[in-house]
């Protein structure tokens, strides 16, 4: 009997898309000032700083949003705040304050629609955010 057909594996990930921005980032097809590598994320600094820390940090994977990476893969959230606290100790504004902000949909401000959480720090932050 012909060998039955292995059951094709649910991909948790989205493989890098070729015209997506910070796929090129992560593939080092275009730099960036990388501050922190981690195992599935990278951390680097925002190209229009916002505060004296702006660091964006971002999964290797490419995956749309928060919203698509906390219903596939919640674990994915959970590094990304870690290595922002990680970032946030090396850049000294761990004790003073920071804020995690992932714009979600382009209604919220999101442009670059590959995951990143901004991490804002090294000055006062008003809320609500504008
Ligand atoms: O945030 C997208 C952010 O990405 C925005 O703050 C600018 C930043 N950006 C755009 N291009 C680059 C490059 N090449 N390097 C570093 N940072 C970059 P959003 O939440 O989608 O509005």
């Amino acid at each position: 009997a012909a060998a039955q057909k292995a059951a094709t594996p649910v991909r948790r990930c989205v493989m890098a898309q070729d015209d997506c921005l910070f796929c090129k980032i992560v593939k080092g097809e275009v730099p960036a000032e990388i501050v922190r590598e981690g195992e599935r994320t990278l951390a680097f600094r925002d190209i229009n700083p916002q505060a004296p820390t702006h660091v964006l940090v971002i999964p290797r994977e490419h995956v749309r949003d928060a919203a698509s990476a906390a219903a596939a893969d919640a674990g994915l959230v959970d590094e990304i705040v870690r290595e922002a606290r990680a970032v946030a100790e090396s850049e000294g504004v761990a004790e003073t304050g920071y804020r995690l902000v992932f714009n979600t949909g382009s209604g919220a401000g999101q442009t670059v629609f590959h995951l990143h959480a901004h991490l804002l720090g090294g000055r006062g932050l008003n809320w609500p955010p504008g």
